[in-house]
């Protein structure tokens, strides 16, 4: 009987009385006493009849007790379906009616708001709160600290994890404990984490980067975390002292670069920072180094992958690179067209294959079938060209994707909302650079011949209707959309005309 991921990242730790978690509010939580935790939630799974492999979709703000939740998902066999806390009701009940979840994890303070939704998709609820009470946690109270591992092997599902696509409607991206496994065990070996490491951590919990990658490595070597609700710069200066180790997104570095507090003092004990989800400039890169004396360390992932490619710890980590394949997984450019490799150094799509790419996208064969090839290797949709070092730089995308902070945005999903409305006949979202963000996405309405539709209204509709961090930050009319001779819309001049909306030349 074995379970690989709960006995390579939980068990092992069962018996330590020393910090798991550090929280903001000084407060530790033991490995002992959280997988204590994490055990008599998995008891409630069972006893409410979840079974291994049912799907357990889980809403919650980032606590000790929603990362238990996870560790309960993988001690019973339950699929974890972590889900962003900023999407709306209509959008939760997509992908609770698509994954068949059978239990809905959510905030108290959203469960009078999703109840009714979850009961018609047939999924029981229970909830957490950030600050550790709920339902989930009232009903754990009392049962036993020990759970009988359900047995499980590397092949089975341990995760979903949502991404949207080019068609607007998102994919369940199946990740199997052998996926998680072997690219925690590669990264604690690549970035060198052990025991001795503490990882400030400041992601959501929600998504590959702050589950899969910082806390599953975490757990692999045995370290512990200054676990924060979320990124703020003043908890981020104020518990830098206590930790070996960050990882974040770009806009965690320029908002820190532009705190007086980051200096090479604050960060003279600091092992490793690793930058990673979105493109992270060779300008914020050089500036970190010119005020700190570190240099970044950018690696390349997707949720379908986990990680593929890194910079190296020891050697020169170029900025606007992310480095070279990881041990394992292979990394080729290859014609778009025609999918042959290309020469070295050409532009084409990337292409990845190794034990970190997922399944397949959950009940989606002819999705799968299109971005997963029979021998192994996945389309990215990123575009991008090896150096003569090895060194993979990513010079673009061969998907229509806005990666706002982290989180990626499609604009097909709210060009689909938009031409819906009255008075619009058609509509394109592209994204302009944005210092914060990195990207952001402006709306381009087309109105129907006669029509003026008011900008406030489709607002409105939006923000009803998807969560805050796609919402368009600017609307412009227009009289129509520029399209090449086969029809196709050219984002690429729209980004062009738009890119100086939040940052003027
Ligand atoms: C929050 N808002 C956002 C974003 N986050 N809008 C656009 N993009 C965002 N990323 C909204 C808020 O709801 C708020 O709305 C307003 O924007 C400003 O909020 P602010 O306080 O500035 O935001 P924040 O709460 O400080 O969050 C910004 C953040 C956060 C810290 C950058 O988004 C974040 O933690 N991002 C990390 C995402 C991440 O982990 N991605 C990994 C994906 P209002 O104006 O109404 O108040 S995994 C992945 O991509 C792959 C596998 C990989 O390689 O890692
Ligand atoms: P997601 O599907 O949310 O996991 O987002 C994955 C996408 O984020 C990739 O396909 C890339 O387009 C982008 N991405 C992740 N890491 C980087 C990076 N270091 N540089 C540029 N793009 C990145």
């Amino acid at each position: 009987m074995s379970n690989p991921l709960y006995d390579t990242l939980f068990a092992p730790h069962a018996a330590r009385e020393d910090a798991f978690l550090r929280l903001a509010t000084g407060y530790e939580i033991s490995f002992r006493d959280f997988l204590a935790l994490a055990a008599q939630y998995a008891h409630v799974l069972v006893e409410i009849g979840l079974k291994p492999g049912d799907r357990l979709a889980a809403q919650v703000e980032k606590s000790p007790e929603a990362l238990a939740l996870y560790a309960a998902c993988v001690q019973s066999g339950v699929i974890v379906l972590p889900l962003n806390t900023a999407y709306t009701v209509e959008e939760l009940r997509y992908f609770i009616e698509n994954s068949g979840a059978r239990l809905l994890v959510c905030d108290p303070k959203a469960e009078g708001g999703l109840s009714q939704m979850a009961n018609d998709c047939g999924a029981q609820v229970l909830t957490v709160g950030a600050d550790g009470r709920g339902t989930l946690v009232d009903v754990a109270t009392g049962k036993p600290e020990t759970f009988d591992t359900v047995s499980r092997s590397e092949d089975d599902l341990a995760a979903f994890l949502y991404t949207s696509g080019t068609t607007g409607r998102s994919k369940g991206a199946m990740l199997t404990q052998g996926n998680l496994l072997s690219n925690a065990r590669t990264l604690v070996d690549v970035w060198r984490f052990s025991k001795d490491d503490v990882l400030l951590h400041a992601l959501p919990i929600f998504h590959t980067h702050g589950l899969f990658v910082a806390t599953n490595i975490c757990l692999v070597s045995g370290a512990s975390m200054v676990f924060l609700p979320k990124f703020d710069v003043d908890w981020m200066i104020d518990m830098m002292p206590q930790a070996t180790t960050m990882m974040g997104v770009p806009t965690f570095y320029t908002r820190l670069l532009d705190d007086p507090r980051l200096t090479r003092e604050l960060t003279a004990h600091m092992r490793l920072f690793v930058s990673g989800s979105a493109p992270l400039l060779a300008e914020t890169h050089t500036r970190f180094e010119q005020k700190t004396g570190h240099r970044i360390l950018e690696r390349y992932g997707m949720t379908e992958t986990n990680m593929n490619t890194s910079n190296p710890y020891d050697g020169d980590r170029r900025a606007g690179t992310v480095g070279y394949p990881l041990p394992g997984v292979e990394v080729k450019i290859t014609d778009p067209e025609t999918g042959a490799v290309l020469a070295q150094g050409d532009v084409g799509q990337i292409e990845v294959r190794g034990p970190n790419v997922f399944k397949g996208y959950w009940q989606m064969p002819e999705k799968t079938a299109a971005e997963l090839r029979e021998d192994g290797f996945f389309i990215t949709g990123d575009l991008g060209r090896f150096d003569e070092d090895g060194y993979l730089h990513i010079v673009g995308r061969d998907k229509d994707l806005i990666i706002s902070g982290g989180y990626n945005i499609y604009p097909k999903e709210i060009e689909v909302l938009l031409d819906e409305q009255t008075g619009v006949l058609e509509s394109a979202v592209v994204g302009v650079p944005h210092t914060d963000f990195g990207e952001t996405p402006v709306a381009l309405i087309v109105p129907e011949p006669g029509a003026t539709p008011d900008t406030d209204v489709l607002a409105e509709q939006v923000r009803k209707d998807l969560a805050r961090y796609k919402h368009p930050r600017a609307y412009f009319i227009v009289d129509s959309l520029p399209r090449n001779t086969m029809g196709k819309v050219q984002k690429n001049i729209l980004r062009e005309r738009y890119k100086d909306t939040f940052e003027p030349a």
